[in-house]
Formats: structure tokens, C-alpha cells, sequence
């Protein structure tokens, strides 16, 4: 969890990510964004809440300012996020419980109103009726259930937070020995509690007859619970659900729903989180190394470095954080004259030539990447000189699944001080093949020929031709493909 956000966020090379929007879809989340799986910790409620606090945040808070955010993600198109309310998205299971953890606050009645506008806005009897994809049935799963004002929020424990329901009765005849029954008392989206039938038929308390009565039926509970165990459920065969239109102000605290037993494994509880190790991925002469132990440390302890490196840190007992730094291993430099990188694969052009070299998982996001567009490039030593000879190499990515293919064309070209250019060396590929991932490695060993004096070079430029729309057999066919490269290594 990051202290500055209060969310989760993806962490790289020893710290927190750097380029970090939680709206954006990218491969660090399955079929969702930070802000999505951000609800998650719901096994040990109070300890998340505990580390919010510790942060500025709160729970109540990180859920209204998720319904309240934009309800447009960024990043990848992704056809799965939809029924969205702010960064909230229905149609997909990551957010199924969120709303319903307002239960677990002290402002219940703003989960409860969620409830109910998602179960009178995101569901109709057409064909299209699901505001999303009904994945083992649980789009219909949670209306059932969020209808009946019972949700079982923890997987695994046997409790459900409560809400107002749909219907002015449910019986439910598995339940217990002979069936249960709810019964709803007014109309309202708002739950001011739930109580056993017996126990209702004893209460003196004026104004139960009279939902409207709010004072009176306030006095009902003791407790104000916003949650009812499988226990409690059984233990009577009808319930009665009072509801109104809003929360009338009892100023008594609510009994949250927090878990009666922590899923947690108590020798986890001494385990210190990961270090944090600040340092550039890539540099040039030397830079500095910054690692915090632990989350409140004031300073972190700091050393120079001058080569490439790995830092290992472990917090005992706990977890262990490594960082890569990498000094540029040549003093050339490289600027891209055509293509316009995805932004999503795009670690600025100086990554080609920074000694980092990507490998098959490209989702670290090393690879230089553009789809439906040509490359060219040009590499340039620090003044225009003779060269005896130059070695060339790079890396080129082929991923088909992921529409990554080779190019169908590389070129090289050689550039005089003068700016005239030659055909230095060349290759041609093939159709695009179903074939495992895989990186090809470009090698020319390139000798001035002739007679001539060797001329002084200003620059070498590469040219990538796209290999065109993925072929009949691809399951994207006639999808744009993309370029992958990463790595111009020159030796003299
Ligand atoms: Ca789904
Ligand atoms: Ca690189």
C-alpha cells in the first residue's frame, strides 16, 4: 500500500513506481486498475483500516473519493471494466464487495444507497440486461443476494453485511432448521437495523407500529449493527429489516462489521514491510543510492555509485528489496526520427542505447514498442570519426499472442560528416509465424570496403518496416502489429 495514495500501486526495481495514475489500465493489474484492486484487504478489515489511518486516510474516505473519481480509466482499452460509478466499475468482479464495505465504517447508509442504485441501474430484463460479463454467474449472484439486503463480504467467513432490502419479504427455506423469512419494515434504501421477530413482538417501544416513528424505532437498537452472523440468521426463523429513507442521527456509533476472526497468520503480523531502495535504473559518470528500512524511517542511509550494480536489502525479519542500476556503457547518443512509441511501451528513446537490455517479459517495459508505424532511429558518436570497423547488435522481440512481430524489414544505413548516407547492411523477414515468444538478436560486423579512404561517420540510422496487419490464422487478424526493440550496442 502506498502511503502517499493510501492505494495499492505496483512497485519496480526496489521502490513504488514512478509514472503512477490510478485510473490507468496497464499490465500491472488483471482486467482493472490501481483503484479497483485497491478494496482488496478485506480478510483482516481493521488492520487495513489501522494502516490508512496511519497514512491520513480512512476507509469511508478512499471509498467515497473512488465513487466520486472520474469514471473514465485511462491507459489500455479494456472491454471488461464497464457498470462504472467514478473509478468504481460494476461489470466486473474486482469491485463486487466495495460497495458494501461502507458496512464496515461508521457510515453504513452511504453503502446502502450504492446498493440500491446499482440494483435499479445496472440490471434490466433485455437481452443486454447485465452491465457486464456474467462470469460464473456472478453478476446475477450479487443482485440475488444484495436484493435479499444480505452479502457475505468476506469470502470464508460465515457473516453478511446488511442492507435495506428489495422486497417487503424472502424466505429462504435451506436456511436453518425450517427456513428463514425476512421482513421489511418501510420503503426506504436506508437500514436503520435488523432484529429477530420474537424479540420485536416483546418491545413496548412507542412508534413501532409507525415506521415513520424514527426516535422510537431508533430506540429498538442497542446495538446498530451493520452485519448479521450465519449464527445470528439461524437462530431465529424470521427477521425484521427496518428501513427509511434516511439515517436518522441516534448519535450512537454503528457496530461495523470487522472480521470476528482476522484470516491472518500471526508470525506474518512481525514481518517488516519490504525496504525501499531509490536509485536511477540508468546513469551516466555516478549517481546515488537511497534506502529506506522501513516506511516511517526519517533519512534514508545513502551511497555513491559508479559502475553497474545490483542492491539487495533485507528487513529482518521480513522482506527483501533489489534494485538494478546501470551506467551507460557508451558515450553515444540516439534520437528517434520517425515512429511514435505506445505510450504504454515507452521508456524514453535514450533506452536504447542505456545498457539495459529487455528480456522475453516484456511487460517490464525495457522494450521500445510502436504499433502500425515504421521506426528509424539514429545513433550518433559524440563527434563524426573513422572507424576501423563497427559491431552492431540489437534486440527484436517476437510475441504474436501479444501482436508483437518482427519487422519485415531492417535497415542500416552509414552517415557522413557531410550528411550523405549509404546502405550499410540490410535483412528481409518472413511472414509473421505462430512460434513462442521469442528475441532475435541483429548482428552486423560491418568493414569499410575499397580503395577509398575510410570516411569519418556522423551517425548510423535504422529503419524498422512494420510488418503490416496480423495474418488470417491470428485470432486479432488484420490487427495493426507491433515493432519491439530495445538495445543498439556498438562496439569499435
Ligand atoms: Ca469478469
Ligand atoms: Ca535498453
Amino acid at each position: 500500500m502506498d502511503p502517499e495514495t493510501g492505494l495499492a500501486r505496483p512497485r519496480d526495481n526496489g521502490t513504488f513506481l514512478k509514472r503512477y495514475e490510478p485510473r490507468e489500465v496497464n499490465n500491472n493489474f488483471t482486467e482493472a486498475n490501481a483503484w479497483q484492486y485497491s478494496f482488496s484487504p478485506i480478510h483482516d478489515l481493521k488492520r487495513w483500516q489501522d494502516m490508512l489511518g496511519q497514512s491520513g486516510f480512512s476507509l469511508e474516505g478512499q471509498l467515497d473519493a473512488l465513487f466520486d473519481a472520474p469514471s473514465q480509466t485511462v491507459g489500455r482499452d479494456q472491454a471488461d471494466i464497464t457498470g462504472l460509478i467514478g473509478q468504481y466499475a460494476h461489470g466486473n468482479e474486482p469491485s463486487h464487495h466495495i460497495a458494501w464495505l461502507y458496512a464496515a465504517t461508521q457510515h453504513p447508509e452511504k453503502g446502502q444507497a450504492r446498493v440500491r442504485e446499482i440494483l435499479e441501474t445496472m440490471y434490466s430484463d433485455q437481452p443486454d440486461g447485465y452491465q457486464g460479463n456474467e462470469d460464473c454467474g456472478q453478476m446475477s449472484a450479487w443482485y440475488v443476494m444484495s436484493s435479499w439486503g444480505l452479502y457475505p463480504l468476506v469470502p470464508g467467513e460465515a457473516q453478511y453485511a446488511l442492507a435495506a432490502p428489495l422486497w417487503e419479504s424472502v424466505h429462504l427455506p435451506q436456511v436453518g432448521a425450517d427456513g428463514v423469512t425476512l421482513n421489511r419494515m418501510g420503503h426506504g434504501p436506508c437500514l436503520m437495523g435488523c432484529l429477530p421477530m420474537d424479540q420485536v413482538l416483546r418491545s413496548d417501544t412507542p412508534g413501532l407500529e409507525s415506521i415513520d416513528g424514527e426516535a422510537g424505532v431508533a430506540d429498538l437498537f442497542e446495538g446498530h449493527q451493520t452485519y448479521l452472523s450465519q449464527e445470528a440468521l439461524e437462530a431465529h426463523p424470521e427477521h425484521v429489516f427496518f428501513t427509511h429513507r434516511t439515517i436518522p442521527e441516534i448519535g450512537r456509533n454503528w457496530s461495523t462489521y470487522t472480521n470476528r476472526h482476522p484470516f491472518v497468520d500471526r508470525r506474518d503480523l512481525d514481518l517488516l514491510p519490504a525496504p525501499r531502495i531509490e536509485v536511477a535504473r540508468r546513469f551516466e559518470g555516478s549517481t546515488t543510492a537511497s534506502v529506506w528500512m522501513t516506511p516511517s524511517a526519517h533519512a534514508p542511509t545513502q551511497r555513491k555509485v559508479t559502475e553497474s550494480q545490483s542492491i539487495r536489502v533485507s528487513s529482518e525479519p521480513g522482506h527483501t528489496s533489489t534494485a538494478y542500476t546501470t551506467k551507460k556503457p557508451n558515450d553515444w547518443s540516439v534520437r528517434v526520427l520517425e515512429g511514435k512509441p505506445n505510450p504504454q511501451y515507452n521508456p524514453g528513446e535514450a533506452a536504447l542505447i542505456d545498457g539495459v537490455r529487455g528480456d522475453v517479459d516484456w511487460r517490464k517495459g525495457e522494450w521500445f514498442g510502436l504499433q502500425g508505424q515504421d521506426l528509424s532511429v539514429l545513433v550518433s558518436p559524440p563527434v563524426a570519426k573513422r572507424f576501423k570497423r563497427l559491431e552492431i547488435d540489437f534486440s527484436l522481440l517476437h510475441d504474436q499472442r501479444s501482436w508483437i512481430t518482427y519487422p519485415k524489414r531492417v535497415e542500416m544505413y552509414l552517415i557522413k560528416a557531410n550528411g550523405e548516407e549509404w546502405l550499410a547492411a540490410w535483412s528481409d523477414y518472413d511472414e509473421i509465424e505462430d512460434i513462442p515468444a521469442e528475441i532475435m538478436h541483429w548482428r552486423t560486423d560491418y568493414r569499410h570496403q575499397g580503395h577509398r579512404m575510410r570516411p569519418k561517420i556522423a551517425g548510423i540510422r535504422f529503419v524498422f518496416k512494420n510488418a503490416g496487419p496480423l495474418p488470417d490464422w491470428h485470432l486479432g487478424a488484420g490487427g495493426e502489429t507491433f515493432i519491439f526493440i530495445d538495445e543498439i550496442s556498438i562496439q569499435e
